[in-house]
Formats: structure tokens, sequence, C-alpha cells
């Protein structure tokens, strides 16, 4: 058996094939490949553990051996929740080699995230981690109390592998919540050869339609992804990537993250979370080289660089990405954090823009890069479909050798984002400069329609991200009786700060009167999405109460200065 999903048609497929892109061979090539002397190389450093090339080859064949001798097939699929530890990578590549297609669900989704993801694959494994809040285990010591509603009758326990404290022989860390240990003999292998072209696993979408989206991975074009990458950042084996972001997302997964590391032949550097504090020690002690941020904690970071006593000289790229970085703040990472800045715009479903290390400064700031493959297709369209002019704004449609042509199970809305000749919508709004770079302006989704006048809250959060006194700012709708929508920002700025000197620094700028926000709403922080992204959706939410230009009375304590 094997997961269904989209193909590319077949003439597409040969044409991926004979240019060398899809080779055939099963994504575990990463670390399979790395033989000999370089198997004794230092493959990942999860706090004091060391694993070597070779101990993630010998753990994850025995892992897989153990699932195998479980009675998992080839096509089952798994639900994983597993924090940032080498368990994760290891896990994964037990599943590749034995054909268990999983969902890496991130390690702060709750139970409402795992609850659809297992509703869609109907997994025949779930695997936890028993430190994860979720994972309270219940007094029968089955299933984790508050999932046990939604996983049971999904999998009994002889199906629930459950991560416990760290152990240098990984497998020992495992247990299935049935109380059987997992049968495995140090040197078990297991026994399936992999279909390349088939599904090897499910990344998650951003999702923009309230079910999250499954999006099917192959082997084939998810490798060459990896592959591609590693070839773009320029990665060899003395690199030393921070895996700081959650591990499963796509950035740090394959662009070129983790996999990338491994298949350059590097090493991976677990971080249990993003932050300075654990960070800064981190890069010092074992002289990281490669880092992956999302923007608001590389602007973290630079705040936190300064006043540092940790040697952070061993840094020579920042790689940010995931949402827009303002070029603002892209400009400080030279001279606050001693290294080069890469930007990346990448997305779950497949195409991944990366700036060019050798890129002139300008393109650098500015940009989100350009995509990685040759045979990337990009087209940037208006509404009605048809391309815009060189430097025009639209909507941004990609296909090509590793974006995907369809979401599990979700026919319906395949109709909506995929065209007829398989171009697939990311619902972005970028604009492509001269030389063929990308720059993202907005997203569709994420528009305020003020009256009949769009306001693009990207654009008008980088300006005001300008302004010295500005940390961060979030724009959102909020719903007004008379234009039925107005817009509102969520402002982290300098105590003091007054809403008229950040309008006149908006004028100043030349920003048109009706983009200026309505309302700001100042905040000690913004909230954010399970990859630390602005959670937009909760702030519309919380736009809903904040009073509108008619229906205000009195003072509006959003409008008073910052606190
Ligand atoms: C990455 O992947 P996803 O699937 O979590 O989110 C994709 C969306 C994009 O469509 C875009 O709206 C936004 O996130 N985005 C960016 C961006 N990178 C992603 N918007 C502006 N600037 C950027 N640099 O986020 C992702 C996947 C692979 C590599 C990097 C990021």
């Amino acid at each position: 058996m094997s997961v269904a999903f989209t193909p590319w048609p077949a003439e597409v497929a040969a044409r991926y094939r004979a240019k060398g892109y899809w080779t055939g061979d099963p994504l575990t090539d990463v670390v399979e490949r790395h033989q000999g002397a370089a198997a004794e190389a230092t493959a990942i450093l999860c706090g004091e553990r060391r694993f070597r090339y070779a101990d993630v080859q010998r753990l994850s064949d025995r892992l897989a051996a153990a699932f195998q001798a479980r009675g998992l097939l080839p096509g089952d699929t798994a639900l994983v929740q597993l924090p940032n530890r080498a368990e994760f990578h290891i896990l994964f590549f037990a599943l590749l080699k034995c054909g268990v297609v999983p969902v890496n669900a991130l390690n702060n989704h709750g139970a409402f995230e795992l609850s659809a993801y297992a509703r869609q694959i109907e997994p025949r494994l779930v695997v936890l981690a028993r430190s994860h809040p979720l994972v309270a285990i219940d007094p029968a010591g089955s299933l984790p109390g508050s999932l046990t509603a939604t996983l049971a009758g999904m999998v009994g326990p002889d199906r629930l592998l459950l991560l416990g404290d760290p152990v240098e022989d990984v497998v020992g860390a495992f247990a299935w919540a049935d109380g059987q240990a997992l049968s495995a003999a140090p040197d078990a292998r297991p026994d399936h050869s992999v279909d390349a072209s088939g599904v090897a696993f499910f990344q998650l979408s951003g999702g923009s339609t309230g079910t999250p989206k499954l999006i099917p991975r192959t082997h084939d074009d998810y490798l060459y992804s990896v592959r591609r990458s590693v070839e773009v950042c320029g990665l060899d084996a003395g690199c030393r990537f921070l895996c700081a972001l959650p591990a499963p997302h796509n950035f740090t997964l394959s662009s070129p993250g983790a996999l990338g590391v491994f298949h350059a032949g590097g090493t991976v550097v677990m971080a249990g979370d993003p932050g300075p504090a654990t960070c800064f020690p981190l890069i010092a002690r074992h002289r990281v080289t490669w880092a992956a941020l999302v923007p608001p904690m590389l602007s973290v970071w630079l705040d936190a660089a300064p006043g540092t006593t940790a040697d952070l000289s061993s840094l020579e790229v920042v790689q940010v990405g995931g949402a827009k970085l303002s070029p603002a703040v892209a400009e400080r990472v030279p001279e606050r954090l001693g290294c080069r800045l890469q930007q990346v715009f990448g997305m779950a479903e497949g195409l991944v823009n990366y700036t060019r290390l050798d890129d002139d400064p300008w393109t650098v700031v500015n940009t989100q890069g350009r995509p990685m493959s040759p045979d990337d297709e990009v087209r940037i369209l208006d509404p009605a479909g048809r391309p815009v002019p060189q430097g025009a704004v639209g909507e941004l449609w990609a296909r090509g050798p590793y974006t995907f042509r369809g979401y599990y199970k979700a026919d319906q809305h395949n109709a909506r984002v995929f065209d007829a000749e398989g171009f697939y919508c990311s619902g972005d709004l970028v604009s492509m400069t001269a030389d063929g770079n990308l720059i993202v302006c907005g997203r569709n989704k994420d528009q305020i329609n003020r009256g009949g006048e769009k306001i693009d809250a990207q654009e008008v959060e980088d300006v005001l991200a300008a302004h010295p006194a500005v940390g961060h700012a979030a724009i959102v709708a909020m719903p007004d009786p008379l234009m039925g929508e107005r817009s509102c920002a969520f402002v982290i700025a300098a105590p003091d700060t007054r809403p008229s000197e950040l309008r006149r620094f908006l004028r100043g700028q030349g920003l048109a009167d009706f983009k200026l926000p309505d309302r700001f709403v100042f905040v000690a922080d913004l909230p954010k999405t399970a990859v630390g992204k602005i959670d937009k959706q909760t702030l519309r939410e919380r736009a809903k109460s904040v009073p509108s230009q008619h229906a205000h009375t009195g003072t509006a304590q959003t409008e008073a200065t910052a606190p």
C-alpha cells in the first residue's frame, strides 16, 4: 500500500528525472551516503549527547526494525509530536526506512491540531513525548489524558510510542504505552525497499481555510529540494547548524535545514528554543556557523547581542524567513551579529527562494531572494490571471520539481488553488526586481478593505518599523459600521510613544492618508503562531473589541501613549 497523492504528469516527471533532479534515492540518503570515515563525523549534538553519522544510521535502522516487528507496514501513517531533540531526526529516518508516512506536528501544537491531523491521516502509529504538557499519562498508564478522547479508537496503547528522558541509546528512550519494550536487536535492520516516487511524509500547510491542510512530499521531490538548497547555500562538512526553530518546519528541516546539513556531512546542534538565553551559549560552545530564524526572533537576537558575554564570532550566516523581514532590521545583522544575512522565502508546499550569499547588499536587505531551481516556474498574476508588468505587484503562482500538485484529501480546495496547468497559488503578493528577485509585499488574505480602499498591511508595518521607537507592529482589519473595515495597529513601542507622533512619521514617509492606522493599540508582546509568526487571526479577534472611530465616545485607552 502507498499513500495517495496527486502526481506530476508523467511527461513532467520524466523530464525531472532526465535532468537529474529526481534520482530515485530515498530521503534517508542524506545520512546513508556518509560511509567509511565520514560515518565517524558528528551528525547531531543534543545536550551532552553526541551522535555520529554511524549512530544515526544504526539507531534509525533499529527503530525501523522495531516498527516492522510491531506489524507496521509501508503506507501506514504516523502522527508524531516531538520536541527539538536528536530523537526527532532519528525517528523520522526510522519511519522513512520502513515506509511509514508521518505527519510531524510542531511541538507547540495543541490537542486541537493533533486531532485535526489524526482525523485526516487515521494514524496507525502515534509518537509523543512524555515531557509534553498534553501527555499526562492517565492512572491506567495507557493513553495520555488530554488526548485520550481523540486518539482512542484510532490507535491502541500497542501503537502509542512515548519518548522518555534522554539516553545515549535512543531506542531505549522510547517505550510502547502498553508496557512492552521495543523489540529490536542491536544490529536489526528494516526489511523494505522504498519507492522514491511515493510519499515520504506530510508537510504542514500554514493554512488559511480553517482546516489544517496536509502536503504530501515525495522522496524524489524533497531530496531534490534539500540537495539544491545545499548547492545554493554552499554548505560543506564544516557547517555547524543551530536547529532552534521547530525541527519539523520546512525551513528548519530542508532549507537547507537539518537534512541539508546531514547531506553535506555537517553537524546539527539541537536547541530547545530559539531565544538568545538558550542559543547564544550553544553558539559559543559548539562554534555554530549557521542559524535559521524567523524575523521576530532575529530582532530579539539583535537586541541581546550587544550585551552578551557569549562568543558569537563563529557565526557566518543567519538565515531569516517564514515572514517578511523589514529592511530596517535586516540592515542591522552584519553589525550586531558579525555575520551575513540570507533571506529565505519558502513554503511547505514547495517553492523556496533564497538571496544568494554573493548578492549585493541592497538585494540581501530588500528582497526575499529568487527561486532555487532553474526549473522553478513562477508567475506573478493580476486578479484576472494576466501576468503583471515587470516590477508590479501580483499574486504568486508556482510549479516545479519540488512544488506539490495537491493537498491531501482536499479536492475542493485544490480546485481553487491550482490552475489547469498545475500552478499553485501561494496567496502571496509579490513583485519581481529586474534581476529576478522576489519582494513579498503582502498576502491577499492579509488585506484590509477600508471602504473599498485596499490597505496592504505589510507595507504599513514596514514603514512603521523604520520608526526608531517601534519594535514591532502588526496591522489587521477591525470591523467598522460605516466603512466595513478600518485598520488597527498593534504596536510594541518605546515608553511614552504617542500615536500622533507615529501618524506624523508615517505621513512624513509619504504614506497615503487612508493607510494611516485608524487605531493604535500599544502592547508588550504580539501573539505568535506555532512557528513564531505574528498571529493575525488572534489580533483580528482582539481588534473587534477596539472601539471604532464612530462608536467611540470617551477617551480611547487604545489611543493612549505606549506604557
Ligand atoms: C515557510 O513556510 P510556511 O509554509 O510556514 O509558510 C509559507 C508562507 C509564504 O507563503 C509566505 O506567506 C510566508 O509564509 N513567508 C514569507 C517569507 N517566508 C515565508 N513572507 C515573507 N518573507 C519571507 N521570507 O514559512 C518557509 C518554508 C521554507 C523556508 C522558509 C520559510
